[in-house]
Order: structure tokens, then sequence, then C-alpha cells
């Protein structure tokens, strides 16, 4: 594999694998807007970034089970109507390393900033799917429970060399509501190499791993992707399966992400002067699911108080309300609390619209791959005056 062609990277990102590389921005970039500058946009590879040198020679085939494959160039993907949709993208191993520090886990080291809110520009699938003659909404039992699989153009290790893959059920993918992407911008600006240049599927409410980059083909199969990352990855084990007795074949690929929180302004362990310190965050949960409420508490959870949220500044966010927030995307939430004790433990936790909570202990969620640690997120400080 080739690392000598990686793009430029800001220098202020938090390297945690050089090749592949994979990095995060610090807490507190990551809060400083709602909406994340692409620099700081964490970055999560599995091999060497590809380069599509000649645009005009790129195209994308869509074929499997449809009546007439094409192939469409970048130029016939902007024509097709352009939409914006805001969304988080959370990689499924975001604060892994919290998990891995109670007991050992397999993957990347992330602390709390695998995850960024941008714009992303570009065609619906659904759209794109009607070209193949797949109508729109197409219902499981009108599919027959299809699937949509993504194949990218890059390769990594864990497919033997091969490109990395995903898939959605087509149900998902021809309904409009759902907003999956295929993305050529982000945040107003052509895609980056990074972030998938030229295309890349963005889909709103699921882990990061199934938002294939480098799109190169899409392809309508009747089961889901048999690729590595669906199959033998990225899947949410019980405590007690072990690298002894794991069978991948019992659990199905993970798709949306549960409800997550964490507090960026502060770090373990913080030396702040006593009276007046702000809290500050971001809370998401998946599936279009919004953020009802976020709870503080200063003392280790005994007590709690709630924080305020808020997506665009000057608008109140009203979870679920399409008009007036971003479905999918992050809260930004900020408290601030009156510290006098010596010694605080902080808490984040956060409620969805469907009232899913956040559990306390990182163990009862411990899973050997380490995704998905959603557990309260504490920070421990020290006030002294
Ligand atoms: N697509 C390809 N082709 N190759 C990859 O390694 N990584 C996935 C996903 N899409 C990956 C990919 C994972 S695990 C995540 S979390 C997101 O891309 C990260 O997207 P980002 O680097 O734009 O933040
Ligand atoms: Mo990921």
């Amino acid at each position: 594999s080739d690392y000598s062609r990686e793009p430029p990277r800001h220098p202020s990102l938090k390297i945690n694998a050089k090749e592949p590389f994979n990095a995060e921005p610090t807490r507190q970039d990551l809060i400083l807007s709602y909406i994340t500058p692409v620099d700081y946009f964490y970055k999560r590879n599995h091999g060497p970034i590809p380069i599509v040198e000649d645009i005009d020679r790129y195209s994308l085939a869509i074929d499997g089970l449809v009546e007439k494959p094409i192939q469409l160039s970048m130029a016939q993907i902007r024509l097709l109507p352009k939409y914006n949709v805001t969304a988080t993208l959370q990689c499924a191993g975001n604060r892994r390393t919290a998990m891995s520090q109670q007991l050992k886990v397999r993957g990347v080291g992330w602390d709390i900033s695998a995850l960024g809110n941008a714009v992303w520009g570009g065609a619906k699938l659904s759209d794109v799917l009607e070209l193949v003659g797949v109508s729109k909404l197409t219902s499981v039992t009108s599919s027959g429970g299809k699937h949509v699989e993504f194949i990218s153009i890059d390769k990594c290790k864990e497919e033997k060399g091969g490109p990395y893959k995903a898939s959605v059920p087509l149900s998902q993918a021809t309904n409009p509501e759902a907003d999956v992407l295929l993305a050529y911008e982000m945040n107003g600006e052509i895609l980056n190499r990074d972030h998938g240049y030229p295309l890349r599927v963005v889909v709103p409410g699921v882990i990061g791993a199934r938002s294939v980059k480098w799109l190169d083909r899409i392809t309508i199969i009747e089961q889901e992707c048999q690729g590595f990352f669906m199959q033998k990855d990225y899947k949410m084990f019980p405590p007690s399966v072990n690298w002894d007795n794991i069978d991948w074949s019992t659990r199905r690929p993970q798709m949306d992400f549960p409800v997550q929180s964490a507090i960026c302004s502060l770090h373990d362990v913080d030396i702040v002067k006593p009276g007046k310190v702000r809290i500050a965050g971001y809370a998401v949960s998946g599936g279009g699911r919004g953020i009802e409420r976020v709870d503080v508490s200063i003392d280790g959870g005994k007590t709690w108080f709630e924080a305020s949220r808020y997506q665009k500044t000057g608008v109140p966010y009203v979870s679920d309300d399409d008009s007036s927030c971003d479905k999918w995307a992050w809260v930004l939430f900020e408290a601030i609390v009156n510290l006098q004790s010596e010694n605080a433990d902080i808490v984040v936790k956060a409620v969805d619209s469907s009232a899913n909570v956040q559990p306390e202990n990182v163990m009862s969620i411990w899973n050997l791959r380490g995704i998905l640690n959603t557990s309260w997120h504490h920070v421990y400080v020290r006030s002294t005056a």
C-alpha cells in the first residue's frame, strides 16, 4: 500500500494512527461552531487516500438487479436536483479509548471527537436509483428485501487489498425522506480527497462506516453486503463475547447510532478557578431522532440540571420540529455552573426524542471491538483559588 501521496492535513488534528490516517480535532476545536470546518472534521480511513486524477474520466456504475445498468459521469450527477443536508457523521468507534481503559478492546483509539457536523451537498440516492428503473419508496415487500451496495475505489487490507464496501436496505435508499445522499460537496466546497473526492455516500443517522467514500459502483443485491466491515466488524456484541467464542454471524451489522453526548470544554484533570465554569459539548442521536434534553451534573450524577441546547444561533431548538431544526444533526449544549468543591466529577447524559437514555456504566455496554461507547461522559476537575 502506498502512503506517499496523502493530502495535507491541519496540524492541530490529533493523529490516532498514521497509516491508514486516522485523526480527530481537539475537544475545544470540535465545538467552536455548529458546522464543523472541513479542517477540523475527523478523518477515518482503512487504506491510502485514492487519487482521481482526471474527473472527466470518472464514472459511477449502477448495476446489479436493475432493468438497465448505467454509468454516470460527474457532470450527469450534478445535473440531478441538488440537496444540502446538514448531518452529523459519527464513527462507531468514537470514545473507544475510554472503553479500552476499563478492559482492553481492539481498534483505533479515539477520544470524544470522532464525529463532525457538515452540510453535505449532492444528489439524492432515491433520484439516482430512479434512473435505473427503481422507483421511489420501494417497500420491503415489493423489493423482496433487496439491498443497495456501495463499493469504493480504495484498497484496504481487511478486504485483502479489495475495496471498502457497505450496504443499506433498498427501502431506505429509495426513501427521499431518509436523505441518503451521493455527496460531492462538504460545507459548500468541493469534497476533498480525505472525505471522499469526487463522490461519497452520506447515510444520515447511521454509523459513519456505512457512508462509503470514493464511490466507484452502486449495485442492487439480494442480500446485504458480505464485505468485511458489514460482516466481521461494526457489530455490537454483548460483554460476554470474547475473541475465542465470537460468532460473527449471530449479530446484525450496526446501522443507526444510539444517543450520545460528551463534554468538550474540559479535560481530566483541568484546574479551574472556583466560581463560574462553562460546561459545553455536543449531543446527537441516530435515526433522525432529536435531542429532547441534556442533563449535567457536577457531583458525579447525584443531582442534575438541564443544559441549554442550540443548533443555529437565534433559532430555538425544538427536537423533531423539522421546520426549525436539522433532524440529522447534533445539538451543542451549554451550562454555566458554580464550582465550589475542590474536586468535581462533572457528568453529561442526553435523552433523545424517543426517550432513549445513555447507560451510566461503560462496562455494561463493553464489547470486544469497542464500538458505541455512549456511557455517561465524565470529566474530573480540580478547583483551586
Ligand atoms: N469509505 C471508504 N471507502 N473507506 C473507508 O475507510 N471509512 C468509513 C467511512 N467510509 C471508510 C469509508 C468510516 S469507518 C467512517 S467513520 C467514515 O467513512 C469517516 O468519514 P470521514 O473520514 O469523512 O470523517
Ligand atoms: Mo467509523
